[in-house]
Formats: C-alpha cells, structure tokens, sequence
C-alpha cells in the first residue's frame, strides 16, 4: 500500500498527481486524472493518495492537470519484487523549455513553422533533472559506476513533445523491461 500526502502549496494553481503505471485495481478514484477521476486539489488544499504498488517495475509520477509536468512536477516510482541483486540508477529524461509550460502553446514565438504545424522546440534536454541552455559551466548529472560490475539503470521520460533514444557511450545496453514489463532481453 502506498500512502502520498501531497499538500498544493501553488499560489493559484490547482494540481493533480497520475501515478504512471499502476493499475489502480479497485482505487480508480486515486488515478490523478484531473477532471475525470477526481476533482484537481485546488490551491493551499491537500489529497491523501492511497493505491497498491502494483505491477512491480519502473514507473513514473507527474502532474496531470494541464502541463505542470513540463514544469517538473514529476519523480520516479520504483516498485522492487525483490530487493536488487546488482547497483540501480534511476534516470529521467525530458525536454525542458524555460517557458512555464502554461504560456507555451500554439502562438509562443518558440513554436517551429506555421501556427498548427511543427513541434515545440526544447531549450534543452534534462537527464537527472540537469541539463544546459546557452552556458556550458552549469553542472550535470554524474553517475558513478563500478569498473566491470552490470548495473541497472531505470529509466523514465517524462518529456513533452520529444521521443529519445537512450545511449552510453562506450558501453553495452540489454534491455530488460519495457513500460513496467519484463521482456526477452534484447
Ligand atoms: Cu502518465
């Protein structure tokens, strides 16, 4: 059972938490899908969550009312079956735009092309929540592995219009789960 207290300490601001990737049996009402399966807890407001931590994998949380995910109101949920038996890593990935996500849309000068058409275009790439825009000197994240030892990175991309592919230089990936399923290692 997972229990989440969230408190909306936004000034104006309603929220809502999804937590990606549970099932919610028999908790629909704790999905965080604003509007539909609950009304958003408004501002200076708090809504306890309560819900299985099921199925067992790499999961997500963010906001789900209108793009506060965008503006970084998001974290991993990692639902162990057993405790791990190698290093884990948990990663996140997103474009981050520096706009707040409210004032983004079809008419930001950000906009590639004409109104309609064409993707937003990201300032930047965030992995760990760290990324750079126009200045080389802010710090990224650092991920300190053992020489010779596998190690399990878990993955999540909380990101808006992009889709990436996930790479280590110099090193070999097996994939072994997909969207909080176990896969055929490839
Ligand atoms: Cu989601």
């Amino acid at each position: 059972q997972v229990v989440v207290e969230v408190f909306n300490n936004l000034l104006t601001e309603s929220l809502t938490i999804h937590w990606h990737g549970m099932h919610q049996k028999k908790s629909p009402y704790m999905d965080g899908a604003a509007y539909i399966s609950q009304c958003p807890i408004q501002a200076k407001q708090k809504f306890t969550y309560k819900f299985k931590a099921y199925p067992a994998g790499t999961h997500f949380y963010h906001g789900s009312f209108a793009n506060q995910r965008v503006d970084g109101l998001f974290g991993m949920i990692i639902v162990h079956k057993q405790l791990p038996t190698i290093p884990e890593i948990p990663l996140t990935v997103t474009d981050w735009f520096k706009e707040e996500a409210l004032t983004i849309d079809l008419n930001s000068p950000y906009r590639f092309g004409v109104k309609g058409a064409g993707q937003l275009t990201p300032f930047s790439t965030l992995l760990g929540g760290r990324g750079r825009w126009n200045d080389n000197t802010y710090p990224l994240r650092e991920y300190t592995v053992e020489t010779g030892r596998n190690h399990k990175f878990r993955l999540a991309s909380s990101a808006m219009e992009h889709t990436y592919e996930v790479s280590i230089d110099g090193h070999v990936l097996t994939l072994v789960a997909l969207d909080g399923q176990e896969i055929n290692p490839i």
